[in-house]
């Protein structure tokens, strides 16, 4: 009977399209947590494009040899493991969103607005991330360009909008709720749903953790000699190389040098272990053998800062050819390689030869080299 009276009574009609979650505290807490990871995401990922597009004055150490799997590891997995966060402060969010009458006052329609592009650039940053790690391209834009660019979008709502909540934001957090187990409970549930998406995606990233990676599109370990393989010899347009294949180099170098495999087998061999991280999170090890680029360098009369050009057999694709900057060349560990795990490189891996150098992102490992150019 009760009930039925509550059933009856307007104010109970309403209360039944709302929850206690619409409130402020969630909002503010889960901004805090989106904060935080929009700004990880926002510096991770310009280290990573600064790696792969450096200006002319930027020049990025060698060392340590696993740096960028850690920073592109925190972008990619901790954006995955954000999407609940920004679901979750959506909904909590949501009957704010579509608020009537939309503005107030100049200064309301500006933060309002600055709303919407935070809204809009985080959905697009988050879909679109998470669309090119699973390698499905339903966009017709450039992926790395649109990415990049919205990033500042969204940095530059976000900087706004923190400064408008920012007092709101602390008020709330700072002050005890009487009735507090709904929120805790709501939040706690959010949290555990952002750490299951991390915890069963790290493995790609970190090997001890590597059983757990249930989510992630690629699994260390897995593919030809225990590495992943993106783009195959095949897909490269790559035929096995024979014994016509030639090491060219070329460029401002004191003599120019043709070298054949044998005459690769016939310097210094060295061993070294070394990851392959992608942009796309995953990292997988592997260990290498081959000669020092160093080496090779030296034999062809270069030294001191210059920068050098690999190429690759591949004809076209964005990755058929990378810089190698002074720190890295001259790095010990960064090798012409021309073994993995103990045997000669599988065509997929670049055979005959690739580049593997310390702390680079992936799209630089050029696979199937044919030239060394000295710029
Ligand atoms: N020539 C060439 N080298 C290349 C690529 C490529 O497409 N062409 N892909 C790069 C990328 S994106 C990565 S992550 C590493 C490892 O890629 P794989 O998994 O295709 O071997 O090789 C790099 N070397
Ligand atoms: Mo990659």
């Amino acid at each position: 009977m009760v009930r039925g009276t509550a059933l009856l009574n307007p104010a109970a009609i309403g209360r039944r399209f709302t929850s206690r979650l619409h409130d402020e505290r969630v909002a503010a807490w889960l901004g805090i947590a989106l904060g935080v990871s929009f700004t990880t995401a926002f510096v991770t990922g310009l280290i990573s494009h600064f790696m792969q597009h450096p200006p002319d004055w930027m020049v990025w150490p060698s060392r340590p040899v696993g740096l960028y799997s850690v920073t592109q590891g925190l972008h990619v997995i901790g954006g995955l493991a954000t999407i609940p966060l920004l679901l979750a402060k959506l909904w909590t969010v949501y009957p704010k969103l579509f608020a009537w009458p939309p503005f107030r006052s100049a200064g309301h329609a500006a933060e309002r607005l600055a709303v919407l592009v935070l809204v809009g650039t985080s959905l697009f940053q988050l879909a679109t991330g998470l669309f090119n790690i699973a390698y499905w391209y339903p966009f017709p834009f450039n992926f790395p360009v649109a990415h990049y660019w919205t990033s500042y979008l969204l940095v530059g709502a976000l900087v706004v909008h923190v400064a408008n909540q920012w007092a709101t934001a602390r008020r709330t957090v700072m002050t005890r709720p009487e009735d507090g187990v709904w929120r805790r409970g709501f939040l706690l549930t959010v949290a555990a749903t952002s750490g299951v998406v991390a915890l069963t995606t790290v493995g790609e990233a970190f090997r001890p953790l590597a059983a757990l990676d249930l989510l992630a599109p690629r699994r260390p370990g897995t593919g030809p000699q225990g590495l992943p393989v993106n783009k195959t010899a095949q897909a490269a347009g790559v035929t096995a190389a024979g014994p016509a294949w030639r090491l060219r180099v070329t460029g401002r170098v004191g003599r120019e040098l043709s070298l054949s495999l044998a005459d690769l087998r016939a310097l210094p061999q060295h061993t070294v272990r070394l990851p392959i991280s992608c942009v796309e999170g995953w990292t997988a090890w592997g260990t290498w053998d081959g000669v020092r680029l160093r080496d090779v360098l030296r034999a062809a009369g270069v030294s001191g800062g210059a920068r050098v050009r690999v190429e690759s057999l591949e004809r076209g694709g964005a990755y058929r050819s990378s810089w190698v900057d002074a720190p890295h060349w001259h790095d010990e560990l960064t090798l012409l390689a021309l073994g993995l795990n103990g045997e000669p490189l599988a065509p997929d891996h670049g055979a005959p030869c690739r580049l593997i150098a310390p702390n680079r992102p992936g799209v630089l490992q050029t696979k199937w080299l044919t030239e060394v150019v000295v710029a």
